[in-house]
């Protein structure tokens, strides 16, 4: 039987060895150890030994089905690790080209932000920031806006309190630069989010506006007029005129439309195909933005005393500035994350 039990131990290693898939392991494992297997049916016999040769038998029967569990083990591990060889065999193609990682583009509304801080601050102003939650003194008590004001209807409101409001336009900064700073020249621009409960293609309930201020003895309307001419031939075209409207700010006094010629048809309102320019529609011109003096009771509010000091104001929507830079009809694509869209601004 120690023959037989040999011969069985040469044919489970050559076996093995010739084993290609688990299914052809599992067989084999049926095959020698399962209840009808051949060591099953060698041990069988084993009732019929002798005494003596018993526990002979019976080690070497041991050994053999010890050295059979390891072979199973060992194959199993042995054709999974040659699928898996295999399987990276199959996808790593050396020769292919390799793959490009996608750049990201600078947001529309960040490049427009960003040219025109970068004139006002050529220009000497600079930035400002506040907070985005306000309080309602700075909103509009400061900016010359009481409790019943009806010009706090102008402007959508979200209240978080009866004192606290998300803040509606950046003028708050206004103040709290003229705080901080107490003493002129005041020149800053102040930049950021501002939200009002309005919502349509050219309107949305977030959006960001930038501030000019400057407050020092003797600054006039003619200043402000100057530094809106730089400003708008800068940020649109060279060429570009600027005409200020009558208009009514509660923090401003005088106060004014500002309006470009169009930078689409050079202020013709016609194209040179003779169609009606749609971006002005056939006026010619363009309004851009809020501006104004400083009216004194904001100096008052301010820590600045209105017979010292002057100062000229402008508020402009940066949506607004992009929509017409790029010729975008809805406002909402700044906000949808469209890779699509983004990617058309280089
Ligand atoms: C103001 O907010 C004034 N604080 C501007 C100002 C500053 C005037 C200093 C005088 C002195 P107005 O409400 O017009 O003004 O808003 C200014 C600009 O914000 C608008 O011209 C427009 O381009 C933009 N704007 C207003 N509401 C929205 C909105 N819901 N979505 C996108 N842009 C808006």
């Amino acid at each position: 039987m120690v023959g037989e039990l040999n011969t069985l131990k040469t044919e489970a290693e050559q076996s093995f060895q010739d084993a290609a898939t688990k299914d052809d392991v599992e067989k084999l494992r049926v095959g020698f150890l399962g209840k009808k297997g051949k060591l099953t049916s060698v041990l069988r016999g084993m009732g019929k030994l002798s005494k003596e040769d018993r526990p002979k038998v019976g080690s070497k029967a041991n050994e053999v089905r010890d050295l059979l569990e390891e072979l199973v083990k060992s194959n199993l591990l042995r054709i999974k690790e040659k699928e898996r060889a295999a399987e990276f065999e199959d996808r790593i193609d050396v020769t292919l080209p390799g793959r490009r990682r996608g750049y990201g583009r600078t947001h529309p509304l960040t490049r427009t932000a960003d040219d025109i801080l970068s004139v006002l601050s050529s220009l000497g102003f600079t930035l400002a920031e506040g907070p985005e939650i306000e309080h309602d003194f700075y909103n509009f008590e400061a900016l010359n806006m009481p409790a019943d004001h009806p010009a706090r209807d102008m402007q959508d409101t979200f209240y978080i309190n009866d004192d606290v409001v998300l803040r509606t336009h950046t003028s708050p900064v206004q103040i709290r630069a003229m705080l901080s700073l107490k003493k002129a020249p005041v020149r800053v621009a102040c930049f950021g989010r501002v939200y009002r409960n309005d919502h349509d293609v050219t309107h949305s309930p977030m959006f960001h506006q930038i501030e000019g201020l400057y407050v020092d003895k003797q600054v006039t309307f003619g200043d402000l007029k100057g530094t809106l001419q730089v400003f708008a031939e800068r940020i649109f075209r060279p060429g570009t005129k600027v005409r200020l409207r009558p208009s009514f700010f509660p923090f401003t006094e005088p106060s004014a439309e500002v309006d470009i010629t169009c930078f689409m048809c050079a202020g013709e309102g016609t194209l040179k195909t003779g169609d009606t320019c749609r971006i002005c529609k056939g006026t010619g011109w363009i309004e851009i933005m809020g501006a104004g003096m400083v009216d004194p009771e904001v100096f008052k509010h301010s820590g600045f005393d209105p017979d010292e000091v002057s100062g000229f104001a402008f508020g402009i929507g940066v949506e607004r500035v992009a929509m017409l830079r790029y010729g975008i009809s809805d406002i909402r694509l700044f906000f949808e994350n469209d890779q699509r869209f983004l990617h058309q601004f280089f």
